[in-house]
Order: structure tokens, then sequence, then C-alpha cells
């Protein structure tokens, strides 16, 4: 008895957890926002990864992060002093992980309107966050080179959940015996869709297609999606036979944009 009331407690915690990460999404995808969450170990990599990252395209979009940790300003002071874009610590009072409320309440209290990418860099932990939907339209974790090649079999839910993985480090592979074709391995027998990018945060190596991967999902969040009337009033015109050139480009382009957003909502999000 006591332990099915547990179970069910659990099981509401996750349900009201989703639906608030739903909304957060949904009003992150209005403000033309995407954001992406990063997770990692303790020391993976995650602020060299992203002050690389921020300096790379922070003339292309406005970009704006928040930082979790238990204690201290350090990770975001540190992007802030790097990058100079606008930073929040989250100090989520010892917990190992951080929720959609919490996230949602520290993008209330951050401001992000005009914020083309808005980047959440997660607690260093690969159990807890990802059990936690926070919100994000895409989840990237990092596993470093130093933590061995067998990660993926001990955290699969953390490898499962992600859409990207990147191998940092790698300048430093020949100090390790960490074997990349076996991690590719693993991470797509438990993830097969995951993108799986090899980088150095010090030297930038790797850095293009991680690159033009966010100014794509940037691009993404930022299609509109054609109304049922628009869309039945561009079938009604191309069946009727108005086929001048413009018309059918135009008619092909915004069906692939659709198409390209629902391939974003298949993997991540109902994004409506
Ligand atoms: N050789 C090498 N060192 C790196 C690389 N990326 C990060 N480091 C080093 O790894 C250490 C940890 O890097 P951080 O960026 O602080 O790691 P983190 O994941 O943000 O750490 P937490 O926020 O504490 O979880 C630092 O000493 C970095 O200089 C890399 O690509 N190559
Ligand atoms: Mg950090």
């Amino acid at each position: 008895m006591g332990l099915s009331k547990v179970i069910e407690i659990h099981e509401d915690v996750f349900a009201d957890n989703d639906k608030s990460a739903d909304e957060l999404r949904k009003y992150l995808k209005k403000n033309g926002t995407l954001m992406i969450n990063f997770m990692s170990s303790p020391g993976s990599g995650k602020t060299t990864t992203l002050s690389r990252l921020i300096n790379s395209l922070k003339d292309e979009y406005k970009i704006a992060l928040m930082n979790v940790d238990i204690e201290t300003s350090v990770d975001a002071d540190t992007i802030a002093k790097n990058t100079g874009v606008k930073t929040l610590q989250i100090n989520n009072g010892g917990l190992c992980h951080i929720d959609a409320d919490m996230t949602s309440r520290s993008v209330t209290q951050f401001d992000v309107d005009g914020v083309d990418l808005l980047i959440l860099e997660n607690i260093g932990n690969l159990v807890c966050p990802a059990e936690f939907d926070t919100g994000a339209h895409l989840n990237i974790m990092i596993l470093s080179i130093p933590e061995g090649d067998d990660k993926p079999l001990k955290y699969p839910l953390m490898f499962s959940k992600c859409d990207v993985v990147l191998i940092n480090k790698i300048d430093a592979k020949e100090y390790f015996d960490f074997d990349i074709n076996k991690a590719k391995e693993r991470i797509f027998n438990l993830n097969p869709k995951a993108i799986i990018l090899p980088i150095s945060a010090k030297t930038g190596e790797g850095y293009e297609p991680l690159l033009d991967y966010i100014r794509n999902q940037i691009k993404k969040i930022k299609t509109k999606e054609l109304t049922e009337q628009e869309k039945e009033a561009l079938i009604r015109k191309y069946e009727r036979g108005l086929r001048t050139g413009s018309d059918i480009d135009m008619y092909k382009e915004k069906n692939s944009k659709k198409e390209n957003k629902e391939s974003l909502c298949d993997t991540h999000w109902d994004g409506a």
C-alpha cells in the first residue's frame, strides 16, 4: 500500500515536470529562442566547450547562458569574462538536477527577449540531469576522452536522452585507451539517432560541424508553421493549375520547411 503510493507520487512529479517543460518549449519557440541543455560529468569540458562555441557564434546570434551549480558563480563568471554574453548563475540548493519549473523561473527572471540561442550548462552529473526534462529543445552531452569509452554502458539513460554526443578532449587521445569506434557503437546501440562529434574545446578541432548543426537548429526554431488555412489555400491554388514557377516554388519551399520542422518534432518536442 505504502509502496504503491510512493510510485504514484513519483509518476506525478515526472508528469508535472513534462507539462512544465512542454510549456517552456512552446514559450521559447514563440519567442524565436532555441534552448540547448548541455550535460556531462564534472570536468568533461562544458564550460570550455561553451566559451569557444559562444565566441564562434556571438557575431551571428544573440546568445545568453544560464549555468547551474550547487554553489558559486565560477562558471557563469568565466563564460561572461571569456565571451561577454549575458549569463545567469542558478544555485539549486544542493540538488543534483534542475527541473522544468526551476528552469522556467530562471528564464522569466533572466528576460530572454530577442535571444536567439539560450544555453543551459547543467550540473556536472551523468545520472540525475538525464531524468528531468528541462524544457530545452535539444540535449547535448559531452563525454571526454579521459572518462573512458565504457560510459555509455554505465550511464545508458543519459546517452539515450541526448540528440548530440560530443566526444571532447580528442587532443589528449594518445594518452588514454579510449576507443572512439567502441564508444560510437555503444552510443548507437542506445540511441541510433544520436549525432556523434569528436571535438577538442582546447584546440577547436571538430567545431565546424557542431557550429553548422546549431545554426541549422536556430533556423528551424524560427521557421513559422503554416496555418491549416494557409496550407489549404496553397494546395487549392496549386490544384487549380495556377502553376507559375513562383507559386510552385513557394509551395514546395513552405512544405519543405514544414517537413524540416516535423523532423525536429519527431525527435525532440511537439513544437506546437
Ligand atoms: N586537453 C584538454 N583539456 C580540456 C578540454 N576541454 C576542457 N579541458 C580542461 O578540462 C578541465 C575541466 O573543464 P571545464 O570546462 O571546467 O569542465 P566542466 O564540464 O565545465 O566542469 P564542471 O562545470 O565542474 O562540471 C579544465 O582544466 C579544462 O581546461 C579539451 O578539449 N582538451
Ligand atoms: Mg563548468
